[in-house]
């Protein structure tokens, strides 16, 4: 939907009630050809791409709450492909492609800020890892440098690069065309625009059960009924052992918190990302001005959807490490999310053992910077009932064959 600027001032002007809803609230129909379950950004991204690519129309996305509240809302929104693996460097450089239009592809502002994202070194094995990764990101064409502490200096003033700082530097790696989006604006944005092409978004209605006959999906129990469907989706995150448990596929997945605070806002002082997996932080200055700081995962298993103190204290004492000017900058709002973690650290995106139910998951502590590639080859697996040679690699079969795709060493958060 287009606005004359005369819509938008009465809207500035009258208050938000008159405001058209962004997508439908339709109660759920007995059948539908696919079923997505879960409204995050991969959910509903997915459901997008199925009408958008293969005009797939008659699609339902099950949410349990309301959409977009799961890891998409909770994220640091960090955004690059400077991955490891052929296979990973491959369905995140789609992604970030995607990305750089998706304003434009949706009509909604995502805020996608190319503003970089510059790991640093402070070990000879860091420096020697990102050495290596670069190589292999320059063979895969991907954006990279090599920075020297001298450029680390000039990029970031005020990240301590004194000889005598608590944490001393070696060097980094920045991807320029990495960046930050707004996480809100991939779930509204991808949620009005499978609206628009007939897609129903149904809120408030959790998945209790999976429904199977002679081994193959038949519908879904949900708190709003049984519905029945063609072909199910499963793309719920953190909670993916639980959901596919009910159709009883087991995942090799561990679910663990990872958790991040913000700061009061502050005039810009950090117009790049910053990201210092060695002492455990990483952070950014959001439009608003807070500083988004992360930290690397509880590592404990949990539902519950907050972190541990020691954590953050080990988190800010990292930061003021590398940004002592930090130092009275004062925290306002800490909250965690449930990521689902694979042994090779890398996404499982496939057919599962039962006929027709499809699993998109195990994106850990790295998910939302893939959504818009991950929602292409999820729709593109789900109507073909085999993988795009994207996620090829990336299927449940690999924890039989072994052919694993280690990321842990390119995970922005150790997982
Ligand atoms: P979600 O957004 O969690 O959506 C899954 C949805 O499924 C939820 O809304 C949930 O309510 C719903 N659901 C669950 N069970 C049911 C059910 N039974 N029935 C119906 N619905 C159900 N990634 C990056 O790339 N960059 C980052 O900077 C980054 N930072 C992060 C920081 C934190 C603190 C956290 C927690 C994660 C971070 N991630 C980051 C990871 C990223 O957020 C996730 O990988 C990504 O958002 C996953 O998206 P999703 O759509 O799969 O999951
Ligand atoms: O994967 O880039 C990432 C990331 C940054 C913070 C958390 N995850």
């Amino acid at each position: 939907m287009r606005y004359s600027l005369w819509s938008l001032l009465g809207n500035a002007i009258g208050g938000h009630e008159r405001w058209p809803r962004a997508w439908r609230s339709p109660e759920p129909k007995r059948f539908y050809d696919v079923v997505i379950v879960g409204g995050g950004g991969h959910g509903l991204a997915t459901a997008y791409y199925l009408a958008r690519n293969h005009g797939i129309t008659d699609v339902a996305v099950l949410e349990r709450g309301p959409i977009g509240l799961g890891n998409t809302g909770r994220n640091t929104t960090v955004v690059r492909s400077n991955y490891l693996c052929d296979d990973s460097a491959h369905l995140y450089e789609h992604a970030l492609k995607l990305w750089e239009n998706l304003s434009h592809e949706l009509n909604f502002n995502t805020m996608f800020s190319q503003r970089g994202v510059v790991n640093l070194a402070f070990t000879r094995h860091e420096l020697a890892e990102m050495e290596r990764r670069a190589g292999a990101m320059r063979l895969n064409g991907i954006d990279c440098e090599l920075l020297t502490v001298a450029d680390l200096k000039r990029w970031i003033p005020i990240l301590d690069t004194r000889d005598t700082a608590r944490h001393p530097l070696l060097g980094g790696l920045v991807q320029r065309r990495g960046g930050n989006a707004r996480h809100d604006a991939i779930a509204w944005g991808y949620a009005r625009a499978a609206n628009a092409l007939g897609v129903d978004i149904i809120e408030n209605c959790a998945v209790t059960g999976i429904r199977q006959h002679g081994g193959r999906v038949v519908g879904v129990d949900t708190s709003r009924g049984h519905i029945a469907a063609g072909r199910v989706g499963v793309a719920v995150a953190g909670h993916c052992s639980v959901v596919m448990g009910l159709a009883g596929v087991k995942l090799p997945i561990q679910s663990f918190p990872l958790q991040a605070l913000v700061s009061e806002p502050v005039k810009p002082v950090l117009h790049t990302v910053v990201m210092a997996g060695h002492v455990h932080v990483y952070l950014s200055q959001s439009d608003k001005g807070e500083l988004v700081i992360g930290a690397a995962r509880d590592n404990y298993v949990s539902y519950a959807q907050r972190g541990s103190f020691h954590l953050i204290e080990e988190q800010l004492r990292a930061l003021l490490g590398l940004f002592p000017v930090f130092s009275r900058l004062r925290m306002m709002r800490q909250w965690a999310g449930i990521v689902d973690c694979a042994p090779d650290a890398s996404p499982i995106i496939g057919k599962t053992p039962v006929a027709n139910l499809y699993v998109n998951c195990g994106w850990g502590t790295g998910g939302f910077k893939a959504t818009p590639g991950s929602g292409w080859v999820f729709a593109h697996t789900i109507v073909n009932d085999e993988p795009h040679p994207l996620n090829r690699n990336f299927t449940l079969e690999r924890f039989h064959t072994g052919r694993l795709v280690d990321e842990a060493a390119a995970a922005g958060v150790a997982h």
